[in-house]
């Protein structure tokens, strides 16, 4: 903010009332930082601190539109687990947990990582073999997953319901124990505090409003509402306005944004000892250090960029909560929200390079991207930096689109689509 500040006051000095770029209009724009990143939700910041600490590129400037961590990064129900299908997903998911790990001592900001456990349930025959089918392809990975029996399930997660009776009946589940829940605002604050120590600008209230391309077509910077800023790398980190951001280059992005919801519940003493997940009766739900149940909804049916969803969802999502732990019956809700994920067709992200030199995108990571935040971020600095993604998201780029090379982990994020 106060160099972006200092630079204007600058070049009004010199010329007037014209900011820069209009002052030169023949003059091509000498680049201002050596890397911008749009979005300051935890992927931006986190790639914008790997940049700094493990690539030197000091010169860097995170621009956001709104608040730090006031995106998805500050509205998620923060499940962490990496028990994905397809051997590219566990490699992709595995490293941001394996960094999660060490984050807080990393960042010396207390991220509150519990590995408390992300327990999946089986209601059917169909998720029987689903999930028995990710365990086997789980272990394969080096990844832990683990099958349960109904009386294990309720024996690690006591508030469960193991009625047979139940419309839906848990027939078992699996346990990955290295999943858990962190505290999802320290992630953006902790990234944030370390990178602006290393050196880069935090620009808050800033939108992006354009990309601007140079006569090879290659990245010259950004439009913002507050002018013009050059730089010859941008990386766009702005998950649910993604492909709105793509467009401002001239680029089409195979993504759709919907509207995800989630609540809290009046605070309680500590009573839920691990993450529970139903993809088949549609609810989640962990319990925050403030003693809040946590649940998470399924994303409404229709694209939207608002951030709320539809009534009927949440309700739908309360009801299954209910048939699933009846103890809490009677709790009563605190509140609730929304954020706006963007979608791929494969359920999977897009993290690379794209057809414009200079510019790099990390987006499409759906209902699903928490649990990446140390990953992706570290996997979009490295592409930025070396101009070439790492063999970790090399899988993930944009072609797969056009040559088919898909990773369909379609029913993995466990919510409803
Ligand atoms: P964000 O935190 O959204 O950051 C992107 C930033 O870009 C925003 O701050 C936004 O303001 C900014 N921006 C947008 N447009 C512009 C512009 N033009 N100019 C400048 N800045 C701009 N994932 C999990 O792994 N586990 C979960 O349990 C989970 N639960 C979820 C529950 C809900 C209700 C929601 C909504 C999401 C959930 N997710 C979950 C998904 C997860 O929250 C996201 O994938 C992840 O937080 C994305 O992080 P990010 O840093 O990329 O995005
Ligand atoms: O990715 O684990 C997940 C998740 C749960 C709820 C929303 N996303």
């Amino acid at each position: 903010m106060t160099r972006f500040n200092a630079f204007n006051l600058f070049a009004k000095a010199l010329g007037g009332h014209k900011s820069w770029p209009e002052q030169w209009p023949d003059a091509r724009p000498k680049p201002f930082y050596d890397a911008i990143i749009v979005g300051g939700g935890g992927h931006g910041l986190g790639a914008a601190y790997y940049l700094a600490k493990k690539y030197g590129i000091r010169n860097v400037a995170v621009i956001e539109k709104g608040w730090l961590g006031g995106g998805n990064t500050g509205r998620n129900t923060t499940i962490i687990r990496s028990n994905y299908l397809y051997d590219e997903s566990a490699h992709l998911y595995d490293h941001a947990v394996k960094l999660w790990d060490g984050l807080s001592q990393e960042l010396n900001y207390n991220t509150m990582y519990s590995k408390r456990g992300v327990m999946m349930l089986a209601h059917n025959v169909h998720d029987v073999q689903s999930f028995k089918r990710h365990i086997h392809a789980n272990r394969l990975n080096g990844v832990d997953n683990e099958w349960l029996t109904p009386e294990e399930a309720k024996a690690y997660c006591p508030p469960l319901s193991i009625d047979p009776g139940a419309r839906y009946p848990v027939l078992g589940a699996a346990l990955q124990r290295r999943g858990g829940t962190a505290r999802h605002d320290t992630v953006a604050w902790g990234y944030a505090r370390a990178a602006a120590a290393l050196g880069v600008d935090i620009i808050q209230n800033c939108a992006v409003t354009g990309i601007r391309r140079g006569p090879s077509g290659a990245i010259e910077g950004v439009e913002t509402e507050r002018g013009f800023i050059a730089a010859p790398k941008v990386g766009v980190s702005a998950a649910g306005n993604s492909s709105v951001i793509m467009q401002m280059a001239g680029l089409q992005f195979p993504l759709e944004s919907y509207p995800l919801q989630a609540l809290v519940s009046e605070p309680i003493k500590p009573v839920f000892p691990c993450v529970v997940m139903s993809n088949t009766v549609h609810a989640y739900m962990s319990q925050s250090d403030k003693g809040e149940l946590v649940i998470g909804a399924g994303t409404d049916q229709y694209v939207s960029y608002s951030q709320r969803g539809a009534l009927h969802i949440i309700e739908h999502t309360v009801a299954a909560i209910c048939e699933i732990f009846p103890i809490f019956r009677r709790m009563r809700m605190l509140r609730s929200w929304g954020g706006v994920v963007d979608v791929t067709p494969d359920r999977s992200p897009i993290l690379g390079k794209t057809p414009v030199p200079g510019l790099y995108v990390n987006c499409g990571w759906g209902t699903g991207g928490f649990k990446a935040t140390p990953g992706a971020a570290d996997l979009l600095a490295y592409t930025i930096a070396r101009d070439e993604p790492h063999p970790i998201n090399a899988p993930f780029n944009l072609d797969r689109f056009r040559n088919g090379r898909l990773i369909d982990e379609a029913a993995a994020a466990a919510v409803a689509h």
